[in-house]
C-alpha cells in the first residue's frame, strides 16, 4: 500500500477552485512518485523526490501556500520575488503567460497574488504586504519613495513602447510618442546619480531601480553607456543575493 495513501491534508476553507485543483494535481503527483518542487529561490528550484519527501515526514501543502503569479522577464515580478526571497516567507511561483493574466487578473497584468483569500492585483501592494508580513521596512523614507515612484514611472513608459513596438506600432510618428522617450531619457538622467553606496543595504527604492535596469538592458530599450551612476547601481544591487538570483534567465534572451 502507498505509504502516502490516507495521509491526513487539511485544505484552508473556502479555498478558491482553482487552488484546489492545482492542490488535488500535487497531491496526485506525489502520490504517483512525482519530484516535486520546495524552495523559495524558484529559479533555480531543486526538487525533492517523493522518497525524500516520505524520509524527512513532510508534505507540502500547496494548496494553502502563498502564491505569486507572473513571468520571469517582468521587472514588476521580480521586485516581488526579491522581497519574498529577502522575506523568508513560504511561498510558490506560478509562471503564466499573458492570456492566463488576462483571464486570471482584473488588470490583466502580472504580478498578482493570491494568499488564502486574499488576492492582489499590482506590485506595489504586494509589496507592502509582503515587507509588512516579513516585518522588513517599505521604503526608507519620502527620498526613497520619490526614487521609486520616478523609477516605476520610466518603467510603466518603458513596457508600455516595448509592447507598442511589438505590436509593430511605428513609434517614430507621434508627438506623445516623442514625449513618451524623452520622459525615459530625462528621467534616466536624473536618476544616474541618485545611488551611492550609502544606499546599502537596498531599499525598495533601489531595488525598484536595478529591476528596471536591468530589464531594459535585456530588452535594449536603452543604454547606460553615459551613465556610470546606473551601472554603479547596477554592481551594488547585484552584492544582494535575492537580486543576483532573481536575473532573468538567458533562455528569454
Ligand atoms: N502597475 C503594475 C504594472 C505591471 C505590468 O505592467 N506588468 C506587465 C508585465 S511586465 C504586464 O502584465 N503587461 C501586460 C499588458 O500590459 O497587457 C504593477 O506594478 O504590478
Amino acid at each position: 500500500m502507498d505509504p502516502l495513501a490516507g495521509y491526513r491534508v487539511t485544505v484552508r476553507p473556502g479555498l478558491a477552485p482553482a487552488d484546489k485543483l492545482l492542490f488535488r494535481q500535487v497531491v496526485n503527483d506525489c502520490m504517483v512518485g512525482a519530484a516535486i518542487a520546495m524552495t523559495d529561490d524558484h529559479q533555480a528550484a531543486p526538487t525533492r523526490s517523493r522518497s525524500t519527501i516520505l524520509a524527512a515526514g513532510q508534505y507540502p501543502l500547496y494548496g494553502d501556500m502563498m502564491k505569486l503569479y507572473g513571468s520571469y522577464t517582468s521587472p514588476y515580478v521580480r521586485h516581488c520575488r526579491i522581497a519574498l526571497i529577502q522575506g523568508k516567507m513560504d511561498w510558490q511561483f506560478v509562471e503564466i503567460d499573458a492570456s492566463e493574466s488576462a483571464e486570471r487578473s482584473p488588470t490583466k497584468k502580472v504580478p498578482f497574488l493570491h494568499d488564502g483569500d486574499i488576492r492582489l492585483t499590482d506590485s506595489c501592494s504586494i509589496l507592502k504586504y509582503v515587507r509588512e508580513k516579513s516585518a522588513r521596512p517599505f521604503f526608507k523614507d519620502t527620498h526613497d519613495y520619490d526614487l521609486f515612484c520616478m523609477t516605476n514611472t520610466v518603467l510603466d513608459t518603458s513596457m508600455n513602447l516595448f509592447q507598442l513596438d511589438r505590436d509593430g506600432i511605428d513609434l517614430t510618428q507621434g508627438t506623445y510618442f516623442d514625449r513618451q522617450k524623452q520622459r525615459i531619457e530625462s528621467a534616466l538622467d536624473a536618476l544616474n546619480d541618485t545611488v551611492t553606496r550609502a544606499d546599502m543595504p537596498l531599499t525598495d527604492g533601489v531595488l525598484r531601480l536595478a529591476c528596471l535596469l536591468e530589464w531594459g538592458l535585456f530588452r535594449h530599450r536603452f543604454d547606460l553607456d553615459t551613465r556610470k551612476g546606473l551601472g554603479q547601481a547596477i554592481v551594488l544591487a547585484n552584492e544582494e543575493a535575492a537580486f543576483s538570483s532573481t536575473a532573468i534567465p538567458q533562455r528569454f534572451a
